[in-house]
Order: structure tokens, then C-alpha cells, then sequence
């Protein structure tokens, strides 16, 4: 098989940068591990910033998200057992985000791709990735016992944290930096109406917890958990009482509860790899980059990722410019480490930590009395929250 760009990960990464280039008439493939339908399950991110909801139209796959998609101008941090809003409209100079679960906007970009007879490949086995650093990279992979040759102008690494793209870079070249923290978020996904039709930040003594919806019939709750609890031992019962406890009275009383649909434990992780560029191959995405999703950021710095490499390739392919893709590791590292730090600090403002000290709260009490206090800090957080300027 032959064709200009050979994207591996059929998650939201790779799907929208194929949809992009294919648009352009620039071919390129699409290699995921799983089925559609697995890859349809994963429930994940539910926060979209503007500019990724620009992307998504640019793509022309925008017109769902548009109609289902709901626009929030703000969301509550509960704290001591009251509210305050953070009002982003105001704050962020007339900005919002867009409240569109993954699994939807990622049917919609499958969708696209089938419509235009996109190449996406599914059930590919042992992806290998070869000559990198040559003029004449090739990727290879298994389908039953068949061993499947695609020859290519350039690899994107698009498959996420696990993939092997990554790994493809060699240690001497690749920098790792990675704080992992001492708790995940157990998330319950239910058919119920939400307890505010704006999400909850709720900061607690007993553990971090999140309101948050896919829509006004669709629930998504979080709580803080130990990383040695298990899925299985958390009863729907379990779940609704604990999150009960770490919210205001007044939001708890309103709680309307249900059977989970979905239920989930992720472990929560900053990483970010240098450099995101070796030879022909570019990383995008969770494959370069992890955040906690306390600031929900994660899907939004993969999106930016796409958008710098789409228009490196335009360059590249429509003009003869290669200064896209020479700057795009830096360029987009930029972003990404900003998206780090708000998503660091959201973290530690807002979870409790099993070995802090009472100085640390001390401090975690400062953080939410000052950002209540400062017009600027206000800003600070609206900016980052509905995403910096790509
Ligand atoms: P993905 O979605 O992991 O997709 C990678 C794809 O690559 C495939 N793959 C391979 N294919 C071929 N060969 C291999 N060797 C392969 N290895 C892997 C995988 O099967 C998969 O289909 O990465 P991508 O596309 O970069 O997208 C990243 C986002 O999924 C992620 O950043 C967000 O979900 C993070 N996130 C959130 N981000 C936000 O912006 N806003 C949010 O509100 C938000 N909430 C969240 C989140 C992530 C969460 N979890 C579970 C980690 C909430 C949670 C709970
Ligand atoms: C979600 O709805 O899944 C969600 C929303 C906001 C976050 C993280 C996750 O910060």
C-alpha cells in the first residue's frame, strides 16, 4: 500500500488530522488496533474549547456537535460547603466551551471518514514503524497472517498513551517527564437529569469530586478514589452515597440517582515526551502528552497538536513550505506545557493528597480564597479553561 501519510490510532487524534488532510486532497491512512465499536465505548472527555469546536467545523463535522452540543458560560467550584461560579464569558472575554462527549464527536468523524471513503483500517496487529530518519519511512503491520507493507511521506503517531509510536523513538533522543499522582478519578456515567446544568468542581476533605453531563438526560459523575480500590468493589449505591457527602448540602438534596451505564476507575498522570518530532515521524496527542482532567484539557491539547500539523502539512504539500513541520515540535510543546501547568494546578487545588501536611491545605484554602478574591486570577483560570489562542 502507498500513500503520503500514514496516521496510526483511529482515536479522535488521528481521525480528525485524516479528515483535515483528506479534505485537502492529501492521502493518507488510518491504522487502529480495535473495532469502531470498542474504540465508540471508551467514555471519556466531555469538555470542548472553542477552537477545537472550530476544527470540528473546518472539517465539516461540526453540524451534530452544533445541534446536540451544548455552550457553557461558566461552572461552579464548591468549596466548604458553598458555591462560587466562574463566570467564563465574563472573564474570558466572551469565550465558552462546548459540553460534546468524545465518543460523539468521534462517531461523527467515523462517519465522515466512511462518507468520503476514507482508508481506516481496523484490527491491525503488531504496527511496526521503519526508517524513520530516511527519505523513505514504512509502516508495517499483521492482519490474520498477513504481513502488510504501507510506504509513506511521513508517519503520525496518533495512538495514544500506550501506543508504539513513541516507543519507535530511540531512548537517546527521547525525554520523558512524568509526575503520577496518588489517586484516580471513579467515574459513573447514568441516565439521569444533572444535578446543575452547569458542571461542579467540588473540593472536599473526603476527596476531590465532579458534576458533569453529556446532556440534560445524561449524567457524568467523578469522584476521587485510592488507586488500590477496584471497579468492582464500588457498588452504584457506594458511589452515589460518597458523592453525596462531598458535595453542598443544597447540591446533594437535588442529586437525582440511577443505575451506572458506565463505570470506571482511571488513574490520574502528567507526561509530556520530548521532542515530538524524530525524523519523519510526528507524535500527536495522548501518544506525547497526558493531564489529569481535573482542567479538561487533555482532548484539547491534542487538538491543537492537529491543528499545528494540518497546517504543517498544507505547507508542505500545497506550497513547498516545510517550515511547519521543521517548528512543529516546539511550537506545539509551547502549548502543551501550558496546558500542564493549568492542569497541575487545577489538580492540586482541588484533590486531597494522602501525605499532605496541614501547611498544604493551608495553602490549597489560599489558592480558592485568593482566585475568589482577584478579578486576574479569575481571568487567569478563564483563559486556560476555554484554551489558549492555537
Ligand atoms: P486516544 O483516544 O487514546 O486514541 C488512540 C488510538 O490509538 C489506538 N492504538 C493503536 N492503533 C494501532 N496500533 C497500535 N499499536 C495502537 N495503540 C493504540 C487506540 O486503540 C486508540 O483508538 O488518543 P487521542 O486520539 O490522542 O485522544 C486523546 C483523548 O482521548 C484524551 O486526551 C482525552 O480523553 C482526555 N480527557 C479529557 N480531555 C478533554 O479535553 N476534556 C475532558 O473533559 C476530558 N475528560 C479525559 C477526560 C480522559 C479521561 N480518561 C479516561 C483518561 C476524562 C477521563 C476520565
Ligand atoms: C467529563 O465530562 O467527562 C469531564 C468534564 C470536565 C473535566 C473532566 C471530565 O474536567
Amino acid at each position: 500500500m502507498k500513500t503520503k501519510v500514514c496516521i496510526i490510532g483511529g482515536g479522535p487524534s488521528g481521525l480528525l488530522l485524516s479528515q483535515l488532510l483528506h479534505l485537502k486532497g492529501i492521502d493518507n491512512v488510518v491504522l487502529e488496533r480495535q473495532s469502531r465499536e470498542y474504540v465508540l465505548s471508551r467514555i471519556r472527555a466531555g469538555v470542548l474549547e472553542h477552537g477545537f469546536a472550530e476544527l470540528m467545523r473546518e472539517a465539516q463535522c461540526g453540524e451534530r456537535m452544533d445541534r446536540e452540543g451544548e455552550i457553557h458560560e461558566g461552572f461552579f467550584i464548591a468549596h466548604d460547603g458553598r458555591m462560587d461560579r466562574v463566570d467564563l464569558h465574563r472573564y474570558s472575554g466572551g469565550s465558552s466551551v462546548v459540553v460534546y462527549g468524545q465518543t460523539e464527536l468521534t462517531r461523527d468523524l467515523y462517519e465522515a471518514r466512511e462518507r468520503m471513503n476514507g482508508r481506516v483500517i481496523h484490527h491491525v496487529e503488531d504496527v511496526k514503524l521503519h526508517e524513520l530518519t530516511g527519505d523513505a519511512p514504512y509502516v508495517t503491520y499483521r492482519s490474520g497472517d498477513e504481513i502488510v507493507r504501507v510506504d509513506c511521506d511521513y508517519v503520525i503517531g496518533a495512538d495514544g498513551f500506550h501506543g508504539v509510536s513513541r516507543k519507535s523513538i530511540p531512548r537517546g533522543v527521547l525525554r520523558e517527564y512524568e509526575r503520577v499522582y496518588p489517586f484516580g478519578w471513579l467515574g459513573v456515567l447514568s441516565r439521569t437529569k444533572p444535578v446543575s446544568p452547569e458542571l461542579i468542581y467540588a473540593r472536599h476533605e473526603r476527596g476531590f469530586a465532579l458534576c458533569s453531563l453529556r446532556s440534560q438526560v445524561l449524567s457524568r459523575y467523578y469522584i476521587q478514589v485510592p488507586l488500590s480500590d477496584k471497579v468492582e468493589e464500588w457498588s452504584d449505591e457506594a458511589f452515589w452515597d460518597e458523592l453525596r457527602r462531598r458535595l453542598p448540602e443544597e447540591v446533594s438534596q437535588r442529586l437525582i440517582t440511577g443505575a451506572s451505564i458506565e463505570k470506571s476507575i482511571a488513574p490520574l498522570r502528567s507526561f509530556v515526551a520530548e521532542p515530538m518530532r524524530h525524523g519523519r515521524l510526528f507524535l500527536a496527542g495522548d501518544a506525547a502528552h497526558i493531564v489529569p482532567p481535573t482542567g479538561a484539557r487533555g482532548l484539547n491539547s491534542a487538538a491543537s497538536d492537529i491543528y499545528y500539523l494540518y497546517h504543517a502539512m498544507l505547507g508542505h504539500y500545497l506550497d513547498g513550505d516545510d517550515s511547519g513541520l521543521d517548528g512543529y515540535s516546539a511550537k506545539a510543546l509551547a502549548r502543551v506545557w501550558k496546558a500542564q501547568r493549568f492542569s497541575w494546578w487545577m489538580t492540586m487545588m482541588l484533590h486531597t493528597f494522602p501525605d499532605s501536611i496541614d501547611y498544604d491545605r493551608k495553602l490549597q484554602d489560599t489558592d480558592l480564597a485568593y482566585l475568589f478574591s482577584s478579578e486576574a486570577a479569575l481571568r487567569s483560570l478563564a483563559e486556560n479553561y476555554v484554551g489558549l489562542p492555537f
